[in-house]
């Protein structure tokens, strides 16, 4: 708490206590300590308020601002697809409140017990939770950016991504042979789409065994994987939680004829225990099923062995990991015999309801033991700490000096530092389609910007129409993945060939676009890992004093530079877009208008900065920001071979006629050095800024090159500027000691006076130098 921030009162004669705002005399809130409850396996706690915006609180599917009409949200991590109202998969005790005058402020219960909050319209917020203690901060911002810092500053800020990452990947459940596998690859590659990541499902494995592959029908994996990595590519495998329960006929630890995985873990005596010391046995996929207990300190050895042995032994070489039913998920209801009735762990004073059903719902029996604890005060944790111990293993053992790269379905604050996480089991809808939006949001809210839903939808057969908008809308997830359920019909973009045309030239051309912009992109993500931004931002973020943006969750931004307006609706083929800051504040990023001349395009202008754009089956809309700078980049077919391209600059002036950004450059894999003070991995961080008819690039550090001692391994080729009002006279490059010593020299250039864009596209401008560039009228 920043406490110099704030005024803290007491109220004489009561137990009620106000926190507010010193500068703007603002009441954060009032506590009234006679209405706490404070007990074994019940706290609660009311805030009153004096502001109903809130956002975050997760994992829930709803709309960014939430509903404050006695709406009850309970977090317990549960294997539930998602669904409105519903409990799902992470545990996120988090959220942000807009006061007035656009400042902000973050509250955070760090508690992992079973727990409800209760937005009420006094405002007002109760929390309740049936254990742990009543640990809560407050993050006073005042801007949302200052919260999200301040909260990722305690919880941990986010990994830094491998760059390959940030490419598209192709995953489906039921493959079910290599061959389907390879087919789909080729025929998505043959149309030009590009493919960074190929994963496999459980399906893959050899009767659902974690750490197995079938060697029937996927005998040539091992094969596959290099040949993918020939490409360019990487291979990322799913592993479920729990492991199958397979005692050896000798019942001797010697006796390593079983399956490893289990009598290795019953060796090393690191799975979870019932409450009379036994193994905790359940079911799922393989049949009878134990789970790691990943709170016991012996696990990270165990747990590097497994995927040592899989790489060594089994040469599967795993890229990433995706780590799935860790909520932990089970197909009965606590064990084989259900749970124990008479306790008070299993069914508490207070019986919450996870979604209409006690807490032993389809999970593990709350009595049960870790290591550290009961299951009922671990169970919300168990998904972070699987991936906190995933991703040490994998640094310590597999990847010595690169990044892991982990997504996880199950999560609590503080994941971010260690992995990702998409959606879950999302319908092929387009309700669900529109709330993958908010969703994306609050997990940027919540400090893990890797995330993203699965494009086109899981659950359910998609449709060409909705797979097409879909594509254009999951190019802008920061985790871009097409996955599919087992028993609907293929959704891959090579799919719809014959049948829909149209989805393959949409989705290629967003993903072209997606590639190029993915060094603006990294770098936000640079920016999240080294000092907490958020690089999926709702509009309200960027624009906290304009309250029409409060509620928009059907637009959002790239950082602060570029605006995304998906069409989310069947059958339609023009969107109502709000430009925030006014249309002069932006540009069109396809032909470079100024929003403010569109209307002579024939576009629908309404009133108050809203404004219908076209939006044809084929076209997502794109805005960039006036006064920003996007780093871009000439695409490939995957960012292995994109990484050798010339970078672009494209500069969309503001109505002073300046602009700025920044780019960030690495190898794109070695540990962070921001995070991790062992490794030194160089980079290269550039500013860029344009004014007074100038480009300047300032050198801040420049230590890496993608071709040791090769200058030209680092250029830029291409110039665009937007809001350039009248044809210059000449465009004119100046350096000390770029390529061409002390030389000025003219650039070619074409201008197009309808639109106001500058194009200078054949330079040739070597980055390690600073340089400069005019137009002259
Ligand atoms: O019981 O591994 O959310 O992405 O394809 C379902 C099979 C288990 C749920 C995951 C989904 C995955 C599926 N898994």
């Amino acid at each position: 708490m920043y406490k110099t921030n704030l005024k803290i009162e007491i109220i004489p004669r009561s137990l009620k206590i106000r926190i507010k705002r010193n500068s703007t005399n603002f009441m954060i809130f009032e506590i009234d300590l006679s209405t706490l409850i404070y007990s074994d396996q019940l706290i609660q706690l009311t805030l009153l308020m004096n502001s109903s915006l809130i956002y975050g609180l997760g994992e829930q599917q709803a709309n960014l601002l939430r509903n404050n009409k006695w709406n009850k949200i309970t977090l317990f991590s549960s294997d539930q697809a998602p669904e409105e109202q519903k409990n799902l998969y992470g545990v996120q005790p988090f959220y942000m409140v807009m006061e007035n005058d656009g400042y902000s402020h973050g509250i955070m219960f760090l508690n992992s017990n079973a727990m409800e909050f209760i937005i009420q319209p006094y405002p007002a917020i109760t929390f309740r939770s049936i254990g742990g203690i009543i640990d809560f901060f407050l993050f006073t911002g005042p801007s949302p950016p200052d919260v999200i810092r301040q909260a990722t500053h305690f919880i941990g800020r986010p990994f830094m991504v491998p760059y390959w990452s940030l490419g598209f990947h192709l995953s489906r459940f039921g493959y079910n042979t290599l061959d389907s596998m390879n087919q789909t690859l080729n025929r998505n590659l043959a149309l030009d789409i590009p493919i960074d990541v190929h994963w496999s499902d459980i399906d893959a494995m050899e009767a659902s065994k974690d750490f197995t592959y079938d060697k029937k029908r996927f005998r040539l994996l091992p094969d596959y994987i290099k040949y993918l990595r020939s490409l360019g590519m990487r291979y990322i495998s799913i592993i479920d939680a729990a492991i199958m329960y397979s005692p050896s006929p000798s019942q001797s630890v010697l006796d390593d004829s079983g399956y490893l995985p289990f009598t290795q873990g019953v060796s090393s005596d690191i799975f979870i225990k019932n409450a009379y010391n036994k193994l905790f046995v359940g079911r799922v996929w393989p049949g009878l099923t134990v789970w790691p207990d990943f709170f016991n300190p012996s696990v990270l050895k165990y747990w590097g062995d497994q995927f040592e042995r899989f790489e060594t032994q089994d040469e599967i070489v795993l890229d990433g990991v995706w780590l799935d039913m860790n909520e932990p998920a089970n197909f009965v209801d606590g064990s084989i015999v259900g749970c124990d009735s008479k306790n008070l762990l299993n069914y508490p004073p207070y019986p919450m309801s996870v979604n209409g059903r006690n807490l032993n719902y389809r999970t593990i029996c709350m009595d049960s033991r870790h290591n550290i604890s009961t299951h009922y005060n671990l169970h919300s944790l168990y998904g972070l700490q699987q991936s906190k111990i995933t991703h040490e293993a994998i640094m310590q053992r597999l990847n010595v000096g690169k990044r892991p790269f982990i997504i996880t379905r199950s999560n609590y604050l503080g994941l971010g530092q260690y992995a990702g996480h998409w959606s879950g089991d999302v319908w092929s809808t387009y309700q669900d389609m529109a709330l993958t939006i908010p969703s994306m949001i609050n997990y940027n809210l919540y400090g893990i910007p890797m995330t993203g839903s699965d494009i086109c939808g899981f659950n359910g057969n998609t449709t060409s129409e909705l797979c097409t908008r879909w594509h254009q809308l999951g190019a802008f997830y920061p985790f871009s993945r097409n996955h599919n359920t087992d028993d609907s019909y293929d959704q891959d973009p090579a799919a719809f060939l014959n049948s829909f045309p149209d989805l393959v030239s949409s989705t290629r051309t967003i993903f072209k676009i997606r590639y190029s912009m993915l060094p603006y992109l990294y770098t936000l993500f640079y920016l999240a890992n080294s000092r907490g931004d958020t690089v999926i931002r709702a509009l309200f973020f960027e624009f906290p004093i304009d309250v029409n943006t409060y509620s928009n969750d059907k637009q959002f931004l790239w950082g602060s530079c570029l605006m995304i307006t998906p069409v989310l609706d069947r059958n339609t083929f023009a969107v109502k877009a709000y430009f925030p800051g006014g249309f002069g504040n932006w540009y069109d990023f396809y032909n470079g208008t100024n929003a403010n001349n569109l209307r002579f395009g024939g576009t629908k202008f309404l009133e108050k900065n809203y404004m219908v754009l076209d939006a044809p089956l084929t076209k997502i809309n794109l805005h960039v920001k006036a006064g920003c700078i996007m780093p871009l980049q000439e695409p490939a077919l995957n960012t292995h071979l994109s990484l050798k391209n010339p970078y672009w600059l494209l500069i969309a002036l503001n109505k002073l006629g300046e602009a700025e950004g920044v780019l960030y450059i690495d190898d794109g894999e070695t540990l962070d050095h921001t995070v991790s003070p062992s490794s030194l991995g160089p980079y290269d961080m550039l500013h860029f800024k344009a004014r007074n008819q100038t480009l300047r690039s300032w050198i801040l550090k420049f230590d890496y090159l993608p071709v040791p001692n090769e200058e030209s391994s680092l250029l830029i080729s291409n110039v665009t500027l937007m809001g350039i009002p009248r044809k210059p006279k000449l465009v004119q490059f100046d350096s000390a000691e770029n390529i061409i010593k002390r030389s000025s020299y003219r650039l070619d250039f074409t201008y197009n006076p309808l639109t106001q864009v500058l194009y200078i596209d054949k330079v040739t401008i070597v980055m390690k130098y600073a340089f400069v560039m005019h137009w002259i009228y």
